[in-house]
């Protein structure tokens, strides 16, 4: 399902708004998928402490949200924006895919948390479809 140009600018939209809390939001969606499906550890196992507010999971989180605001500005190019991090995800980290699925979902949580009044119905299949889109690039690089 792909990302029509009305789902395109409600998530530029939504974003904007978003940047204002954009590390509470990353910071709870990563400390939610760590509690809440403790088999996504495995990926973070070197982090010497995976607990709510530890230096690992809030810098992380940073990392995640600035990732996803890069592709946000590159919505029209999501192959080309994300093949550095694909690359990374695909053949360093090997992560499994319903592990995106688990990470999208608990940033939709977060951001439903942040933003009741903004996160409409519409808003909400304008997020899954971009974290969807963004998922599948970074498990395949390429844009069969
Ligand atoms: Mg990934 C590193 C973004 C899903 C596990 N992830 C990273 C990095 C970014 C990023 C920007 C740093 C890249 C670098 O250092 O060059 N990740 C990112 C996005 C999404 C995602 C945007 C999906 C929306 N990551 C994801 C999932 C898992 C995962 C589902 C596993 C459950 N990422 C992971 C790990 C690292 C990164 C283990 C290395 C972390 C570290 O060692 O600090």
């Amino acid at each position: 399902m792909s990302l029509t140009d009305i789902d395109k600018s409600l998530v530029k939209a939504f974003w904007g708004k978003v940047s204002e809390k954009a590390d509470t939001i990353g910071h709870e969606a990563l400390v939610r998928m760590l509690l809440v499906y403790p088999q996504t550890r495995i990926y973070f196992a070197h982090w010497p402490d995976l607990s709510p507010g530890s230096e690992s999971v809030k810098k992380h989180g940073k990392t995640v949200i600035g990732a996803l605001t890069d592709a946000v500005n590159k919505i029209d190019d999501l192959v080309g924006g994300l093949s550095a991090l694909s690359d990374l995800h695909a053949f360093n980290l090997r992560v499994e895919p319903g592990n995106f699925k688990i990470l999208s979902h608990n940033l939709l949580v977060a951001l439903a948390i942040n933003f009741p009044a903004d996160f409409t119905p519409e808003v909400h299949i304008a997020m899954d479809k971009f974290f969807a889109a963004v998922s599948q690039h970074l498990l395949r690089n390429t844009d069969e």
